[in-house]
Order: structure tokens, then sequence, then C-alpha cells
């Protein structure tokens, strides 16, 4: 009996794990340079260093002059412009997951151990489906994802299609991104790890006493 049981909670649990959902595209991010700052947030607001998912582009567009963007030495990203006047903007295309730190070089400066000081900024590049930005989707960003399923609103409590709702096509993008990482970071994730993830949530679910 309970290995009947125990065979139909599998099952239904890789059937969840079918699910297909909504493919997550490209999406362009605005950040303002100004003052002294690189900002996501419009100016009055605070400052806010976004964080994006793996092909997104951002967009800069300088709203006060003499200042340029250039990434610290040594990132897995390289960029760099000239330093511009007001009204200016520079696109770059982020495809590799990790945090890139970049800074104005009138401004700002390399501290050439990946830092940067005075008028800096960092764009966070993450996988879709990693809530913990540890830059690995994994078990433990499932477990983020099944905490809030249903009542989170925002990317670190699983909301990773950005509709305020952390449900069905959520899963379905950490689904289709489990498992990746930068080359750099030995990951030993696979499919059937979330699968009996997944399972151990439908068991788990409808019984008060079973931890979550
Ligand atoms: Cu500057």
């Amino acid at each position: 009996m309970l290995r009947r049981l125990l065979a139909a909670v599998l099952a239904s649990g890789v059937a969840f794990v079918g699910v297909n959902c909504l493919q997550l595209s490209a999406a362009t991010v605005n950040v303002r340079v100004y003052g002294f700052d690189f900002s996501a947030n419009p100016k009055g607001q605070p400052v806010l260093d976004p964080v994006i998912d793996v092909g997104d582009t951002v967009h800069w567009t300088w709203e006060s002059g003499g200042h340029n963007v250039q990434s610290v030495k040594g990132s897995i990203e390289t960029f760099k412009t000239a330093v511009l006047p007001s009204g200016s903007t520079y696109d770059y295309t982020f495809n590799s997951a990790g945090q890139i730190v970049y800074f104005c070089l009138p401004h700002g400066s390399d501290l050439g151990n990946g830092k940067a000081t005075g008028m800096a900024g960092t764009i966070t590049v993450a996988y879709p489906g990693d809530a913990n930005l540890d830059f690995k989707v994994d078990l433990s960003d499932f477990g983020i994802l099944k905490e809030n399923f249903g009542t989170g609103t925002t990317r670190s409590q699983g909301d990773f299609s950005h509709d305020g709702k952390v449900d069905l096509s959520d899963f379905g993008l950490l689904k289709d991104n489990f498992g990746r990482a930068p080359a750099t970071v030995p990951e030993p994730a696979s499919g059937w790890l979330l699968a009996l993830g997944v399972a151990a949530w439908l068991v788990c679910r409808g019984q008060p006493r079973c931890a979550r």
C-alpha cells in the first residue's frame, strides 16, 4: 500500500516537473548615470543596483555629462565607454551569470581586487530560477519558491517571470534552468534531484506535522 502511494506520488511529481511554461524573453533594464551615482531608480529615489537575468541588456542613460562606464579588471564581462556628455546612451548585453562591478574613470577607481570605489555600480546577472543569487539554480532555490508559492511577489521569493506572483510559471522557469551554473562552479544537480524535491513537497502538502 505504502509502496503504491509512493509510486503514485513520484509519478505525479515527475508529471509536475514536466510542466511546460512560458519562456522568459530578454529584457532591457535602464540605469541612469547622474551626479556621482549609477541607479536603476529615477533620480530622487534610493540608488539601486539592478538584478537582471542572463541575456538581458542594460541601457545606461547619461542624465549628467562627464562620466563613463567601464568594468573592473578581471571582470567576467568587459566593457568600456569614452567619457560622454549628458544625453548619451550605452547598451551592453550580459550573457554570463555573476556580479559585474563597474565604475566611472573620472570619479571612481578600480581597486584591483574585483571591487571599485567612488562612482561605481554593480550589475547582478542571474539565471532565471536563481532566487538566492548564488549563481546556481539548485534545490535551495526550489526551497525558496516552495516557501513562497502562491504568496511571494519578488524575484528573491521566486517570481522569476516578473509578474508579481510566485506560481507555476516560475516553477517552469526554475525547472528549465535547473542545474545551470557558471563553468567554474561544480554543480552536481540533476533533474532527478528536482523531481525528488517536488515529490517530497507533494507528500508534505496537507500534512501539518511535516516540516516544510
Ligand atoms: Cu563620473
